[in-house]
């Protein structure tokens, strides 16, 4: 989908100028104007307060070292990152990723699509990422420690529970959020909702571990159910093993589909008689191993395992949730999928298609639930998290998950009619930038040229 609308085209040519040598970020950032075509033609107003030049750059970014001495008396220089991307309609609000993979270009990417999300959301929360190209693999729960104490001894200058509230991310569970959580207190001696995902005798709250992957299924199971489909008795390949892939593994098997399929950054399993999701949590949350293990643990006699990632999108299904990371569809996979009859692919990770794989969804009718709103879920039970914080008390399981529940119900209305109301009928993608967009821009408008 190329842009037509000539202000539009500039911008994305400044942003281009501007931020050379981070494609995720660009990635981001045209996926999001060429949807807003529509929205750009029919307010000069918002193009007349600098909105759309405004929304693409990031407020403020901060970038530190995060020295650590490791298990052999060594000392490690990490690089940690927060970008603080957009305030307008509540304190930055977003996780932290810890991954050899990260660079500047991928934590912009993440706050900039956080603002979105952020937005359908329907909670006060504006947009922000950070993290460092730490890998917590391979490393003793020691070195674990003393890289968080030293990320938040540079961290907590920055953050605060009414300024930018992050999270986890991939690499960040609730062992990373409990040392930070612990640095940050002992060096702000204040108790506050600083950090979401805490654990549960320190503030976290209940369905905060499951709210992604939940929230994932709950809005799929709206966008299935308003074409006359469901989950029941469907085949569903799910890649990832980590928090999102599990918690949506455990909701889609709840809804009656049989999750057939998950991966590691090393390869997939094959299940053709369903994943058994215990021995998996054993695996991966307990004793944070590799997905291969599942093939000697289960008593399917058909499980296999397969070296590499991108097999897993061959495998036959209906319904595909990515819960992995960024571009790990490309428009070959989606083919084949398409190939193979799957009817919707729904994003728990962030940005995991890649341009071509969402036209190859988009030109053959596939059922798409674009990221900033399909995987929502997390960051909306962060912010209920936050209430809770707030009002010091903790909710039940039950009143989190039917929020949580009811804010996915929300965000798919929201970016149907929102498609709706721009021509775009079917399109959710489309939706949910304009509908995530529109709550943001008109905030910005209303505050002025800050
Ligand atoms: P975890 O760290 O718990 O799990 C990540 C999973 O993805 C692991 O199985 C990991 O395998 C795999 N993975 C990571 N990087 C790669 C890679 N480069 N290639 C192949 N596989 C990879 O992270 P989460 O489950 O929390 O996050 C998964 C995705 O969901 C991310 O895109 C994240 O941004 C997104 N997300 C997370 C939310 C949350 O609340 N946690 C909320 C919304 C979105 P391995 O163990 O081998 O690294
Ligand atoms: O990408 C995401 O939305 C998250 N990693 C969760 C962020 C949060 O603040 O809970």
């Amino acid at each position: 989908m190329a842009l037509k609308n000539q202000y539009l085209i500039d911008l994305l040519e400044t942003v281009k100028k501007r931020n050379q040598g981070e494609p995720e970020f660009i990635q981001a950032v045209t996926e999001v104007l060429e949807t807003l075509e529509p929205v750009a033609e029919k307010r000069q107003d918002l193009i007349d307060a600098g909105v759309f030049e405004r929304i693409v750059e990031p407020e403020r970014q901060i970038i530190f070292r995060v020295p650590w001495v490791d298990d052999n008396g060594k000392v490690q220089v990490n690089r940690g990152f927060r970008v603080q991307f957009n305030s307008a309609i509540g304190p930055y609000k977003g996780g932290l990723r810890l991954h050899p993979s990260v660079y500047l270009g991928i934590i912009k990417f993440l706050g900039f699509e956080q603002v979105f999300k952020n937005s359908l959301t329907t909670l006060p929360m504006g947009g922000g990422k950070g993290g460092s190209d730490f890998d917590p693999k391979g490393k003793s729960d020691g070195e674990v420690m003393r890289f968080c104490q030293s990320f938040m001894t540079e961290l907590c200058k920055h953050i605060g529970a009414d300024t930018d509230v992050p999270a986890g991310d991939i690499g960040t569970g609730a062992r990373e959020i409990g040392f930070m959580f612990g640095q940050y207190k002992r060096l702000r001696n204040e108790f506050t909702g600083v950090l979401t995902g805490k654990g549960l005798t320190y503030g976290g709250s209940l369905t905060r571990t499951e709210a992604t992957g939940y929230g994932l299924c709950y809005f799929t199971n709206e966008m299935l159910q308003a074409n006359g489909k469901s989950f029941e008795g469907q085949t569903v390949v799910i890649s990832g093993s980590g928090n999102v892939a599990i918690y949506a593994t455990e909701k889609a098997t709840q809804y009656g589909a049989k999750v057939v399929a998950l991966s590691d950054s090393n390869g997939y399993i094959h299940d053709p008689d369903g994943i058994e999701l215990d021995i998996v949590k054993q695996i991966k949350e307990v004793e944070r191993g590799r997905i291969k293990e599942y093939c000697d643990r289960t008593s399917h006699k058909n499980a296999t395992y397969t070296e590499g990632c991108k097999g897993i999108w061959t495998i036959k299904c209906d319904i595909a949730l990515p819960c992995a990371t960024q571009n790990e569809i490309d428009g070959e996979s989606a083919a084949i999928l398409v190939k193979n009859g799957t009817y919707c692919v729904s994003e728990g990770a962030n940005m995991p298609s890649t341009p071509e794989a969402i036209e190859t969804y988009l030109s053959n009718g596939v059922l798409y639930g674009p990221a900033k709103a399909a995987n929502a879920g997390g960051v909306a039970t962060s912010g209920l998290e936050m209430s809770q914080n707030s009002e010091r008390l903790s909710w039940t399981f039950e009143e989190v998950d039917a929020k949580l529940h009811g804010i996915m119900k929300e965000i798919f209305k929201s970016c149907d009619e929102a498609a709706k109301e721009y021509g775009m009928a079917g399109n959710y993608m489309a939706g949910a930038n304009i509908a995530g967009f529109l709550k943001v821009a008109e905030a910005m408008k209303a505050q002025g040229c800050v």
